[in-house]
């Protein structure tokens, strides 16, 4: 395929001033007429060809100003259609497309889900439904009739607000007429029909409007859509009160559909949500369930303004929508929740998912300047690293000035399709600040490494940080700048409190922030009566990598003491991160690892304080996990020695705190009634934290106590935590929970799901064949995406060391997965493909086998371009 260059980037030819879309529905047959009002744009010479893109279409007519056009005037084929000589004025093109929804596997463009009619267009799946300028920088207003049998779809759905509907006389079928009045591209465009239940509510706007607001299920399901709902009301509030952004049509519709290649997507009016992130209710969905579907409801809901009032001009300026409406569900998620416990949990998330993307093959700048395939751009970079550099700007220019910059981009960009550039601007015009270096952040890729060290001089009462950054090279980056780092700190005393601050030099430092804008800085504090303990990077105020060259003492003292909950995390973490790597490498060299007790006391101490939140305590249990362990070894991995030395601390802890888990059992381990809000989440998520470590000891009593939740709980955060615990830790009663949960839930996919993940992230060697197997059970299925992640997903890339099996037996079973969904799925084949981002990284043994799995695919001649393109980048 031939790369694409953001400098090549040129406006359309033609502008649209309008599209009227009329679809005949039917199962296999269905007819798309498409009459698109076409203009030359100011420079664009009378008669220039007019060139539509289009994906595996057949075209039935073509009009021009309702004139047939003759064979020799334009050119069709199934990815193009040209137009050889346009009328030089404005002029009607009718396009009469046949698709077939039901043989549309690759669930882009018009397909069936369900027994229902859906779309997806996001990012290029418009062209499969009518030849277009499918680009997000053309601009139009859409009326859409939608016709079909009533029986079948007594339900039709489109972007904006209902026009009229009716019977079709003399026939079986319905129609219905929708309106968008908001100019917007392709990719936003929805339809959906079938045979759906609704649960509605309203919702009054800040200006007092009254909106519709509809969620569209299959039926059986309307009494699990009560939280989704919810989300979406607040979110709307939220939106006023934060942002000032008011909705802007008289309806919202909401649809869930169970065959979907993403989580959700923002269509106007419209969107269409992977049930996953609708459905919930305590027997079926976890607190993570409810959080997720929280977060992706306000998500889709806040890209009203951020992505679709003001879109993209290109599809390399992705993470200007994207990375903003991160920012934004994880603002709003912080304000209904506790901020400090989703600021841990977006972090955990960035490192697990992000830095191994920036650290290998894949890596690529948040705003990247070539791509091949769009689909493979949706990325960990584009969106989480995204959102991390709207909020370091936030921390370099201040909350005020942010604001400012906001509310002016909202102001000058409503209506636009714009860049990063555009976006930047407001923030540099609102701050007085050049944001130049700042831009790198968008063009850079990688992760930049924080050196941190110190030294006290208790003469001259002088405390200095040397702080300096690196950035390694990336494919096609092999040089890098320094870049502009703001590094939030505290320099805590020997009474746990903060030091004051007065007088500091060496570097920009703005209240509690010091800004790092070269390679190297020396900063010097005087007037610092006794040695400090510096507590760097609070909040993770910068995605980067820091290297504590302090002594351990000082990174306990903060996990004691530090009054910024995400440093006490975040030394927690290190410590459990320096044990784990020194484990794995003791165990690969034939040793017997140990265990700092002081660390242990620590966090049984954290563990049981009452005074902390017990959410947050909950994350001070959770280990960092096998991938982010091998990541920090960095090279040469043995994914045994690492799974060894995670067990072997899990064992270890549980056993050594057996004390204070017991006693937070204690107090959190009975089942109170359910409410799946964030107090009732964090209890949960410490008892289970705590019931898990303790069985993780092996102590049979443990073991015992997990069975019984399992069996007594009352609600699946409870259930699927104990099952996933006894699998885990290799109970034997393992298998008997395993059957008992399948029979209990096999009419409910999305449990189906849970119990697949949790049989597909077991320990062992034997867990190949088990998912092997697993694949030909009845309730698994290739053509459903969520299935699939579930199950393949979860073992490529959440069971490293099955994954990355010694014989090569798991690279080259996900390889054959992947070859074989190519063939229906390209996306979902791709997005499995990239599990095998971290192959340099293992021991040589191992990265043959990797690589050979991956020179197998890239040998294969008829590949789609997602993979071809992944497996290319993976090897290069
Ligand atoms: N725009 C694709 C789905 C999402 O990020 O909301
Ligand atoms: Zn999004």
């Amino acid at each position: 395929a031939t790369p694409v260059r953001l400098a090549d980037y040129t406006p359309s030819a033609y502008a649209i001033d309008g599209v009227r879309l009329d679809f005949a529905l039917d199962i296999a047959a269905s007819v798309v007429t498409a009459e698109i009002g076409f203009a030359r744009r100011e420079g664009t010479a009378a008669g220039a060809p007019l060139v539509l893109d289009g994906d595996e279409l057949t075209l039935a007519s073509l009009l021009v100003d309702g004139v047939e056009v003759p064979a020799d005037g334009y050119t069709a084929a199934p990815d193009g259609l040209t137009l050889h000589t346009p009328p030089a004025e404005p002029f009607t093109l009718t396009i009469v497309t046949r698709l077939n929804p039901s043989a549309n596997t690759k669930l882009m463009g018009l397909y069936r889900t369900g027994g229902n009619w859906c779309t997806q267009c996001e990012a290029e799946g418009f062209r499969r439904i009518t030849y277009f300028l499918d680009r997000p920088d053309v601009l139009a207003v859409y009326t859409v009739r939608i016709e079909a049998p009533l029986a079948e779809a007594p339900v039709l759905l489109a972007n904006g607000n209902p026009v009229e509907s009716g019977p079709v006389p003399g026939t079986d079928r319905h129609f219905a007429v929708w309106h968008d009045p908001h100019p917007k591209p392709s990719y936003l465009f929805a339809l959906v029909a079938g045979d759906l239940g609704l649960v509605e509510d309203s919702f009054v706007t800040m200006s007092g409007r009254t909106v519709q607001l509809g969620i569209y299920v299959e039926h059986g399901n309307e009494p699990r859509c009560g939280y989704a709902m919810d989300a979406l009301k607040r979110s709307m509030r939220w939106d006023e009160t934060a942002f000032g952004r008011e909705y802007d049509l008289d309806v919202f519709n909401i649809v869930a559909v169970s065959d979907f290649n993403m989580g959700a997507m923002e269509n106007k009016g419209l969107n269409v949500f992977n049930d996953k992130y609708v459905l919930a209710d305590q027997d079926v969905a976890t607190d993570q369930d409810y959080g997720g579907i929280e977060a992706v409801i306000a998500h889709e809901y806040f890209h009203n303004w951020t992505g679709n009032r003001i879109t993209c001009r290109d599809w390399f300026q992705l993470c200007l929508k994207e990375g903003l409406t991160v920012f934004r569900d994880q603002e709003f998620t912080a304000d209904m929740r506790s901020r400090p416990v989703k600021r841990i949990s977006d972090v955990r998330l960035l490192r697990s998912h992000q830095f191994p993307e920036d650290g290998g093959p894949l890596a690529h700048s948040v705003r990247p300047e070539v791509y091949k395939e769009i689909s493979n751009f949706y990325t960990a970079t584009i969106y989480e690293k995204g959102s991390e550099v709207i909020r370091l700007l936030k921390t370099l220019i201040g909350d005020d000035a942010f604001k400012a910059g906001m509310d002016l981009y909202f102001d000058r960009h409503d209506g636009d399709a714009a860049t990063i550039e555009d976006f930047v601007a407001c923030f540099a015009e609102a701050s007085g600040r050049d944001l130049s270096q700042f831009m790198l952040w968008y063009r850079q890729a990688g992760t930049p490494v924080l050196d941190i060290r110190d030294h006290y001089d208790p003469v001259r009462k002088e405390y200095r940080l040397t702080l300096a950054q690196t950035l390694a090279p990336s494919p096609g980056q092999p040089t890098k700048l320094p870049m502009v780092l703001p590094v939030r700190f505290g320099l805590v005393g020997p009474n746990g409190g903060d030091m004051a601050i007065t007088a500091v030099s060496g570097a920009e430092v703005n209240g509690d922030v010091i800004v790092l804008d070269q390679p190297v800085h020396e900063i010097v504090f005087s007037g610092i009566g006794e040695r400090p303990v510096p507590s760097l990077l609070r909040g993770f105020s910068a995605p980067v990598r820091p290297v504590f060259n302090l002594p351990m003492s000082d990174i306990l003292f903060l996990m004691r003491h530090d009054s910024d909950p995400f440093n006490r995390w975040q030394s927690g973490s290190t410590i459990a991160m320096y044990l784990l790597t020194a484990a794995a490498q003791t165990f690969a060299a034939g040793g017997t690892p140990e265990i700092d007790p002081a660390y242990v006391a620590a966090l049984g101490e954290i563990a049981g304080d009452e005074g902390l939140d017990p959410a947050f305590r909950a994350l001070m249990l959770a280990l960092p996990q096998e991938n982010d362990i091998a990541r920090e070894i960095g090279d040469n991995v043995d994914p045994d020695a690492v799974a060894r030395a995670y067990r072997f601390v899990r064992r270890e802890l549980g056993s050594r705190l057996a004390a204070s888990l017991d006693a937070v059992l204690g107090e959190y381990g009975q089942s109170a009634p359910y409410a799946p809000d964030a107090a009732g989440a964090g209890r949960r998520a410490l008892a289970n934290a705590a019931l898990d470590l303790r069985a993780a000891s092996g102590d049979p009593e443990a073991i015992f106590a997990v069975v019984e939740r399992f069996e007594t709980a009352t609600n699946m955060t409870d259930r699927i935590a104990a099952l996933s615990s006894l699998v885990q830790n290799g109970a034997t009663e393992a298998p008997r929970a395993l059957a008992a949960f399948y029979e209990r839930f096999s009419k409910v996919p999305l449990v189906v799901d849970k119990w697949l993940a949790v049989q597909a992230a077991a320990p062992g060697t034997a867990t190949l064949d088990a998912v092997k197997a697993l694949t030909q059970h009845p309730a698994f299925s290739f053509r459903n995406p969520n299935r699939i992640r579930s199950l393949v997903g979860t073992f490529a890339s959440g069971n490293p060391a099955a994954f990355g099996r010694a014989d090569g037996a798991g690279f080259d079973f996900v390889a054959d997965v992947v070859l074989r969904l190519d063939e229906t799925n390209p996306q979902v084949a791709a997005r499995l493909l990239v599990s095998f981002r971290s192959w340099r990284s293992l021991e040589p043994g191992r990265r043959a086998k990797a690589q050979a799995a991956l020179e197998r695919i890239v040998a294969k001649p008829e590949l789609s371009r997602d993979v071809r393109d992944i497996a290319e980048r993976s090897l290069a």
